[in-house]
């Protein structure tokens, strides 16, 4: 099996839209196979965005993701389970996402695009591993 590291992010808390993002991704097939609520510390955020870094955007970004409680699990399928989230997700910015992915039905900003999954296989175990060490 295979896993990759999904947040619903905060502004997706504050709208409620826990259960209909996550809903998406069990309708679909995938398995939780751990999760976590909780406001994201400052570290892990750091470690987990360190590609970004430097950027523009940056601290805006560990701002906006440690501003409140997110929702942290890694979804389980049969193979490049980063891919299918990705596709269900819809690109990073809301205004590029078609609708029936998330980000195209439920977001309208770039700096609030509901929802995070790795990016490629390394990704999601890098980014497992900060927030569920060991697992
Ligand atoms: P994704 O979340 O689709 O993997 P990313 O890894 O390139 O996108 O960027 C991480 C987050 O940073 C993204 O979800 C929203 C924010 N972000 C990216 N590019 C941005 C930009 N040009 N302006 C503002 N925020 C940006
Ligand atoms: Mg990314």
């Amino acid at each position: 099996m295979n896993r990759t590291l999904v947040i619903v992010k905060p502004d997706g808390v504050e709208r409620s839209l826990v259960g209909e993002i996550i809903s998406r991704f069990e309708k679909k097939g995938l398995k939780i196979v751990a999760g976590r609520f909780e406001t994201i510390p400052k570290e892990l955020a750091e470690k987990h965005y360190f590609e970004h870094a430097g950027k523009s955007f940056y601290d805006e970004l560990v701002t906006f993701i440690t501003r409140s409680p997110a929702f942290v699990c890694v979804l389980e399928g049969p193979e490049d389970t980063w891919k299918v989230v990705r596709t269900m997700m819809g690109p990073t910015n809301p205004i590029d996402a078609q609708p029936g992915t998330i980000r195209g039905d439920l977001g309208l900003e770039i700096g609030e695009n509901l929802v995070h999954g790795s990016d490629s296989n390394e990704s999601a175990a890098r980014e497992i591993e900060v927030f569920f060490p060991g697992i």
